[in-house]
């Protein structure tokens, strides 16, 4: 049985040229509208939509629609934003379970198996939302892809001490080699630097990846490697925005 599809068609007003920051918006309010109740323990996504589902969480939290929230942000950036909004934040430390998590993605497979880090918080993100009893991803519709490692980069988080060597014994992995490039992220003329004070390596693949669980595994044996951007049978429900409207895959 594959994913279910539940199709909610756009309003009239939806119909018209929708911007793709109004498509990354709806799908983050509708994701706290949907599956954020009081008393909750949440995990908040980083990126521009699940900055949206944070928005909305603060705006319902002011309002008073939503009481005795707690959250658990997967950035740096996101838990100034959360704060920004008054929104009460806890760690993992305190609350190992999540009631839900909300996130964005970088590509969706049919499998709703997901690529995300491109934003460099994939090790924050996989922490929290792998503790979540439900994990929504919010999308556009730009990010459903037929298979994963077509649209850009699937990052890989790795330790900075000989990160070369790392990046080379990747590069040799089955699965990798042949059939991706590497490149660590720069930042300017420096390493990218996580929130975690670590690099990450960008795979480039040029064919969609075929067996996705293999490189995981695969990159999981790498001594150096602290986390990849395979987020695979983690996923709950996928909230995806496009012109014609809303749909929800589980
Ligand atoms: C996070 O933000 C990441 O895992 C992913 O890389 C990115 C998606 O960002 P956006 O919503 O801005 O496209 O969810």
């Amino acid at each position: 049985n594959g994913p279910a599809l539940c199709v909610q068609r756009a309003s009239s007003t939806t119909r018209f040229a929708v911007s793709q920051d109004e498509l990354k918006k709806q799908v983050g309010y509708k994701s706290v509208d949907d599956y954020v109740q009081s008393g909750m323990v949440v995990g908040l996504g980083t990126g521009s939509t699940a900055a949206f589902a944070v928005e909305r969480l603060g705006m319902k939290l002011k309002a008073g629609e939503l009481k005795d929230i707690v959250a658990i942000p997967t950035s740096i950036r996101t838990k100034e934003q959360a704060e920004s909004l008054g929104v009460p934040l806890v760690t993992l430390d305190s609350h190992s379970v999540l009631d839900v998590a909300i996130d964005g993605a970088d590509e969706v497979d049919p499998a709703l198996n997901l690529v995300k880090g491109r934003g460099g918080a994939l090790l924050r993100e996989k922490m929290v939302e792998v503790c979540a009893k439900k994990f929504i991803v919010i999308v556009d519709d730009s990010k459903m892809v037929p298979g994963l490692g077509v649209t850009g980069a699937m990052p890989v988080e790795i330790t900075p001490f000989c990160h070369e060597h790392t990046q080379r014994t990747i590069l040799e992995l089955p699965g990798v080699k042949g059939a991706a490039t590497g490149k660590l992220r720069m930042d300017g003329d420096k390493p990218y630097v996580t929130d975690n004070d670590n690099y990450i390596v960008d795979l480039y693949y040029t064919d969609p990846i075929a067996d996705v669980k293999a490189v995981a595994r695969a990159l999981e044996g790498v001594v150096g490697v602290v986390e990849h951007g395979f987020f695979l049978d983690m996923t709950t429900a996928v909230i995806v925005a496009g012109k014609e409207g809303i749909e929800v895959i589980n």
